[in-house]
């Protein structure tokens, strides 16, 4: 039996365990900002997602509070009450208090996301001012409250009685850890769509008490819907093709969603291991790849096509979205890499290798007519590949041919030829472009103005992209090609930076040109080369006379503020209205020197916001586009889909 003291003890360490928490949250939740800030939902999440896939509660309910606090409610057993520790604690004060690193509990055969990299509620608890719970179980209300990271406020207590089961959890994040504590309607709804096709029988709720918007999330096919809204705004091939297979040795199970669509020459992957991303792949991804290859080529051979020749893995996947979900028991998981988020399972290899072959190759004999066409493209792929191939060595024989590319009398050239060093600015309307031209650095930057609007390329054929002068210009200048023959090798510009108004019709003119870029040069974004350059809002300055004596540039509220400060007492404020109304000194002083100006880097870390995100921007329903245009103009930190750099990298 546990005497008082030992209890006092006892508390004493839990508290230095959360204490460790406090002291570094990023070793326990990656980082402190928006990111992190939303781990701390995860982490409670994926409680509640381990007791559904128990197979107790199939509804959570995720709750944004107007006071900035967040609750998890699900429908389980509701964690156990009872004493039945040594110490004299409850499994619920387990739950909360300690640190279940890496080995999670878990009834079933397979460890989810928490039992994967996740650290458990008791992070939550150690990086909130209040985390409270409430356990529906038994025929009773039970009750706990913890503040100020942990301190146990309300020990657990019977507080009513009730024929519901399940668990409630809400949590306010503490100010004093984070940079930001503003929960996201966006991140948060992303997730719990993403884990609502990964889990069939599951429906999330979102409800955000702030803005008054909810969603819920079901996706009783699963993968096969994953897929569907993903390619939502492409032109399918084929229809979804979906096989699964569970391995009795190894107790693997393997499911894929995957379809082909035309005017797409890009693959989107995305797989998961026991419902965690993974984002870096593995051998479930190469399996996959392997698999596919071989069941196109065995067909391709079969059927006498393609005079005989094999096509290669990037040919099979051109235009292709696949989506790989695999469930692995504990012995068999193994995960490589910095972050964690490559499978290193070889078990995982074979099976999906056989899994795809086999099923897909039945599949495409079932469905001749459609395979035949799955097969044209593919050699439609593969030949543009060769004709790319032959006109690079063509070239690399030729240096006359290389010279022979017109430039465009648009383009203001740099005059370097260290092409890594030279910066392409692509510039929205000709004024702008005409205060850019003065404002840059000759030999390192060029100017390309834009005349209007450019081409929305989501829905358009290759020939009416060529047709078109911007985006003819701008692959000439680039000088790389396009589409799979796109030569990352090639670009003659280490960075390509769009530069528009900072108004709704400037982040639209972006995001067709992103669009362009993300459909027909990926490796170029991919690879880190796109930005957006910010413009000020505001110059706050002092005059006397017509003498300026002080001015200061600001990029949001915050900035202005300071601005103000700095200037002191009887400052003016001039606000931007366009990049036309700078002067060719301001505008190279404020968005174009490096030493002063302000990037936007463009990166993709998730294939499947990108998609749906360029899907609202470029759909054709243009009150989704205003609205989101409106809401993400200031792009911020979280944004998966750009990524800020707040000052240049100075060198
Ligand atoms: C609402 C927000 C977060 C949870 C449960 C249910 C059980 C549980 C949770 O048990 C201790 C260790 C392994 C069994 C398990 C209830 C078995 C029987 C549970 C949640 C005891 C934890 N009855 N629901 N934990 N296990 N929901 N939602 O946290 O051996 S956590």
């Amino acid at each position: 039996m546990a005497t008082k003291s030992d209890y006092t003890a006892n508390d004493i360490r839990v508290l230095k365990g959360l204490e460790g928490v406090r002291k570094r949250p990023a070793m326990y939740i990656g980082s402190t900002n928006a990111t992190g800030l939303h781990h701390l939902v995860w982490e409670i999440v994926t409680n509640s997602i381990d007791e559904a896939l128990s197979g107790y509660g199939n509804r959570i309910i995720v709750t944004l509070h107007k006071d900035g606090s967040c609750s998890v409610q699900d429908e389980g057993r509701g964690i156990p009450t009872g004493i039945n520790d040594e110490e004299g604690r409850s499994a619920l004060e387990l739950v909360f208090c300690e640190l279940h690193a890496g080995g999670k509990f878990n009834d079933s055969v397979y460890k989810t996301a928490a039992g994967l990299h996740g650290v458990g509620a008791s992070v939550t608890n150690a990086l909130s001012c209040y985390l409270d719970v409430l356990v529906y179980r038994d025929g009773e209300i039970s009750h706990m409250h913890f503040v100020d990271g942990g301190r146990i406020e309300t020990p657990l207590e019977v507080i009513g009685t009730t024929k519901k089961h399940g668990t409630t959890v809400r949590f306010l994040p503490d100010p004093t850890i984070f940079s930001t504590i503003e929960f996201k309607w966006d991140t948060v709804s992303n997730r719990l769509q993403e884990y609502a096709f990964l889990m069939k029988d599951v429906t999330f709720i979102l409800i955000d008490e702030r803005i008054g918007q909810s969603a819920e999330y079901h996706y009783p096919n699963g993968l096969v819907e994953y897929v569907e809204t993903v390619n939502q705004n492409k032109t399918p091939l084929s229809p979804v093709m979906y096989f699964d297979d569970f391995d009795n040795e190894t107790q693997i199970e393997v499911e894929i969603a995957m379809q082909y669509c035309n005017n797409d020459y890009n693959e989107t992957l995305i797989s998961y291991v026991n419902n965690a991303r993974t984002g870096d792949g593995g051998t479930h991804e190469s399996g996959f790849k392997t698999g596919i290859t071989k069941a196109i080529n065995d067909f391709i051979e079969a059927n006498k096509l393609n005079k005989g020749k094999h096509l290669e893995g990037s040919d099979v996947r051109e235009g292709l979205t696949a989506i790989l979900s695999l469930k692995i028991p504990e012995k068999y998981l193994q995960f490589e890499g910095q972050t964690k988020g490559k499978l290193g399972t070889n078990e995982a290899f074979n099976i999906t290798a056989n899994i795809v072959s086999t099923k897909l190759t039945y599949y495409l004999n079932e469905n001749k007519e459609l395979a035949f066409n799955i097969i044209k493209k593919c050699i439609d792929s593969q030949n543009a590949r060769l004709a790319a191939r032959k006109a690079k060595d063509e070239a690399r024989s030729n240096k006359k041919v290389k010279q022979d590319i017109i430039l465009s009398d648009k383009l203001t050239p740099a005059q370097s030829k260290d092409y890594m060093k030279n910066e392409l600015f692509i510039v929205e309307g000709n004024s702008a472009g005409g205060s850019a031209k003065k404002g840059r650095d000759r030999v390192h930057q060029a100017i390309l103005p834009l005349r209007g609007k450019p081409l929305n390329t989501d829905s358009v054929s290759l020939e009416r992209l060529l047709k078109n002068e911007e985006f003819a210009t701008i692959i000439n200048t680039i000088g790389a090609g396009y589409g799979q023959s796109f030569d990352l090798d090639s670009i003659k510009y280490g960075k390509i930076i769009i530069m528009s108004d900072a108004d709704s019709d400037g982040a639209h003119i972006q995001t067709l040109l992103l669009t362009f870029f993300y459909h027909y040069m990926r490796p170029l974004i991919t690879s880190g080369h796109v930005f957006v350059a910010v413009p000020p809002l505001y110059r706050v300055y002092k005059e006397n006379g017509s003498k300026t004596t002080a001015q200061e540039y600001a990029w949001d509220d915050e900035d202005l503020e300071k601005a103000k400060k700095k200037v002191g007492p009887g400052y003016k404020i001039n606000r931007y209205k366009g990049l036309g109304e700078m002067e060719d000194v301001e505008l190279k002083e404020t968005t174009m020197d490096p030493k002063s100006r302000r990037l936007i880097q463009i990166n993709i870390e998730d294939p499947f916001l990108v998609e749906k995100r360029v899907g609202i921007l470029m759909g054709n329903d243009s009150s989704m586009r205003k609205q989101w245009v409106e809401e993400n103009v200031d792009f911020n930190e979280e944004d998966k889909f750009i990524k800020e750099v707040k000052h240049d990298e100075k060198n």
